[in-house]
């Protein structure tokens, strides 16, 4: 039974024909599948530690009142070294990038790190759902 289940929601979801279109908008951006929200008190990242899988799209938003930044530190950054830097982020600004190789990215405020501003995005790997390895950990 579980099986049949599985097999049909593959079915509907692989089928793209016939449907209305379900994703409105502009398709030069693609959407967040994640949002990271950055504060002022605590100067923080929210959440500090993320898991993604490899092709989505994290968006952070600064809903404080002072700048802050995203920038990748440690292990070799995720693709495109220069816009894998945010650059300072005004109240009320956004960041966006896309991780397509995965692996475990800190990344660091560089106004606040002092204060513990560190956050964690670890990207998996895009495998397909067929549950093979599900379980493993
Ligand atoms: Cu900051």
């Amino acid at each position: 039974m579980i099986a049949v289940a599985a097999a049909t929601a593959v079915a509907a979801f692989g089928c793209r024909t016939g449907g209305s279109p379900v994703t409105p908008g502009p398709a030069a951006r693609p959407a967040p599948a994640a949002i990271v929200v950055i504060s002022d008190a605590p100067a923080e990242f929210m959440p500090s530690a993320l898991t993604i899988k490899a092709g989505d799209t994290v968006e952070w938003r600064n809903t404080g009142g002072i700048t802050h930044s995203v920038e990748f530190v440690g292990e070799a950054p995720p693709e495109g070294t220069a816009s894998s830097q945010s650059g300072i982020l005004a109240p009320n600004e956004t960041y966006t990038y896309t991780f397509k190789v995965p692996g475990t990215y800190t990344y660091i405020c560089r106004f606040h790190v002092i204060n513990g501003m560190i956050g964690k995005i670890v990207v998996l790997a895009d495998e397909p759902a067929s549950g093979t390895t599900a379980g493993t950990h």
